[in-house]
């Protein structure tokens, strides 16, 4: 395939580690959708539910609870899923539970998905915290390690060995982080009986959100022909008024296949058309995928078809799965962020995937309330602190031209035990997982590699091969990334109280940053706490006002330095969110500049006033946005 030289201009912005990753795994991870030749049946809803409680937590294995019905072999309550189970019950014990929880539900599967010999039926779990082991009829098929990742499981010829019997799935899951999980942590047994009880221990772990748990996204059965496209890749590029697409289709299930690959517009008229397992789809008066607020017709997708014929032992298979594509390229130069090769400045958020009752439990209509307030606080991005975010949250992204940052869950990496090479191994492997899911949307600009990771400790190899951007003072790592991140809380960690430190002190970090890399920087962090409510004037620490205040110092100094090499600013944080139980939080961070329910602090119109300001002077409004009130 021949590739443009932008291709490898843009190195590890997104494709160095998309082809790595897709060497290193050998399936794909395309994300279910349903076609003519795919269906898709959601397992969401309630399951039983029992948390191992004995003292090793491992009465489930010794006692082989997937072997039959859970609630043959003790008590079971409902849970739903998806949603983390801390918040459900009234159990003290259950929220803040540490080791394996058992779900299990039975399933109907569709008889002709059982006769059909020809139909592969893959179990699907979109994320379970953090290690997980899965069953079907009491027999295990498959176990993953990680928390905010998809994995699956065909199951097909388990199912069709009896089909008389329902479809039993149990999945173990187990919330205990050690020092190579990421994010690490690590259990401590306290022995002392004259100030514990027997068998206490406690789980520290070094980050500040709450450890939820659970099956956090969707579990789905789905469907694909025996012989099916196993994944697709693509890279876009333009030239003039031409847009380039560069595809790879992997297959699986046959040793040859037939390809035809076609490119749709919006209205469903076909724009280009290709043939094989890899090729460009050019593109005449091409439509670019433009972030919000940049151009007047932003988030332009369109549909790539690909759709395979294979035959194999006699038999015919057609598959057919279409890939939404933005065409947009993305570059950087000693001081700019260049999408479609204009200046583009990040001003957006950092969030959490957090709310109450369900706690990291995937939820549409949080989602979309949440994209209806990034859309009126005029935000054009965010940054998916600390972890990968549901990937249905990426294809909202696509839709709406919200540009991300995609971080993997390297968190709190403070431990010195947490270097070796057994994290290593793991933190490569998460980062294959996320670029194989994530490689495709049109808004993933950017890979984030860790958040904070001590920065005294010596370089390791992982930063030099994927990073893009770190976070804090990592000053080791910096020559090895596109764009510096900094997080900063002067007048907060530093100097608290004192708002007339962050001029002199925000400007010098800019300053020493670039002068020192010579590289375009993101203020990636920067905040204050504020309980709703609280008020005070002059503005005191934990008041809205205050938190105004801060923001409104920082404001000006990038003010100054986005006309130089600043390209960004994410807010920390755009809602409250839950945290462990600490003498800093009063249940929970109140960084929000939104509450955990969603409703604006005082902060929020300042954000709001600013991040429409700057979208006028560095973009071009749609008609529709001239009156960001009517969201
Ligand atoms: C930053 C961390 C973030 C915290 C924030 C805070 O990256 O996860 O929540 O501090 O303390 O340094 O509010």
């Amino acid at each position: 395939m021949l590739l443009p030289a932008r291709f490898y201009v843009f190195r590890v912005l997104c494709l160095f580690a998309v082809f790595e990753a897709v060497c290193l795994l050998d399936t794909g991870m395309l994300f279910p959708r349903e076609s003519s030749s795919r269906e898709v049946k959601e397992l969401n809803g309630r399951w039983d539910f029992r948390a191992d409680k004995s003292p090793n937590r491992n009465q489930g294995f010794e006692k082989a609870w997937y072997k039959s019905p859970l609630a043959e072999t003790g008590p079971v309550i409902d849970m739903p899923v998806p949603a983390s189970y801390n918040d459900i019950t009234q159990d003290p014990t259950l929220r803040d539970f540490i080791g394996w929880v058992w779900y299990e539900r039975e399933v109907v599967v569709p008889s002709r998905w059982i006769a059909d010999e020809g139909t592969r039926v893959v179990l699907r779990v979109g994320s379970a915290h953090y290690y997980s082991i899965v069953w079907v009829n009491g027999v295990k098929v498959t176990e993953h390690n990680g928390g905010h990742l998809p994995f699956e499981a065909e199951i097909g010829s388990l199912i069709r060995k009896d089909p008389t019997q329902p479809c039993r799935i149990t999945i173990a899951v187990n919330n205990t982080l050690t020092l190579d999980t990421l994010p690490p942590g690590n259990i401590q047994h306290m022995d002392d009986h004259t100030k514990y009880p027997d068998g206490f221990f406690v789980q520290n772990i070094y980050f500040d959100f709450f450890n939820y748990a659970g099956i956090h996204r969707s579990v789905l059965l789905y469907t694909t022909p025996k012989a099916y496209v196993d994944d697709i890749t693509v890279v876009t590029d333009f030239s003039d008024n031409t847009g380039l697409a560069y595809y790879k289709v992997s297959v699986q299930g046959a040793a040859t296949a037939t390809l035809s690959v076609t490119l749709m517009e919006k209205n469903g008229h076909c724009v280009a058309t290709s043939s094989g397992p890899s090729g460009v789809l050019k593109v005449v008066d091409v439509n670019l995928w433009w972030p919000y607020l940049m151009h007047e017709n932003p988030a332009y997708l369109y549909s790539m078809e690909v759709r395979l014929t294979a035959t194999d032992d006699g038999s015919t298979y057609e598959d057919v799965y279409t890939l939404p594509v933005g065409i947009r390229t993305v570059n950087v130069t000693s001081t700019q962020f260049l999408i479609n090769n204009k200046p583009f400045y990040f001003h957006g958020v950092n969030k959490h995937e957090d709310s109450d009752i369900r706690g990291k439990g995937f939820d549409w209509p949080l989602i979309v309330k949440d994209f209806n307030l990034l859309k009126w606080l005029g935000a054009n991005s965010f940054r998916t602190s600390h972890y990968p975010y549901a990937e249905e949250i990426l294809q909202m992204c696509d839709r709406h031209g919200i540009v991300v940052i995609d971080e993997c869950p390297g968190v709190g990496i403070k431990d010195i035990r947490s270097f070796g090479n057994a994290s290593l191994t793991h933190h490569l492997a998460v980062m294959d997982e996320l670029v194989l899911r994530d490689k495709n949307h049109a808004s993933v600009v950017m890979w984030s590699v860790a958040n904070e990771p001590a920065a005294e400790m010596p370089p390791a190899d992982f930063y030099f091969n994927h990073s893009l951007s770190l976070h804090y003072d990592m000053w080791n790592a910096a020559p090895y990334v596109d764009v510096i991140c900094v997080n900063s809380y002067f007048s907060w960690y530093h100097d608290p109280g004192h708002l007339e430190v962050i001029p002199i002190q925000l400007r010098a970090q800019f300053e020493n940053w670039y002068g020192k890399y010579q590289k375009p920087i993101i203020q990636s962090e920067y905040g204050a706490d504020a309980v709703p409510g609280l008020h005070s004037d002059p503005p005191l620490m934990f008041s809205e006002e205050y938190q105004k205040a801060v923001l409104q110092s920082y404001h000006n100094v990038f003010d100054q330095k986005r006309k130089q090499y600043v390209i960004g600013e994410l807010i920390w944080n755009f809602a409250d969110f839950m945290t462990a139980q600490e003498i800093t939080r009063v249940v929970g961070n109140k960084k929000g500049i939104f509450t955990r329910e969603r409703q604006p602090k005082a902060a929020a119109f300042i954000l709001k006033e600013r991040y429409w300001r700057l979208a006028n002077e560095t973009g071009r409004l749609p008609v529709w946005t001239k009156y960001p009130c009517s969201f």
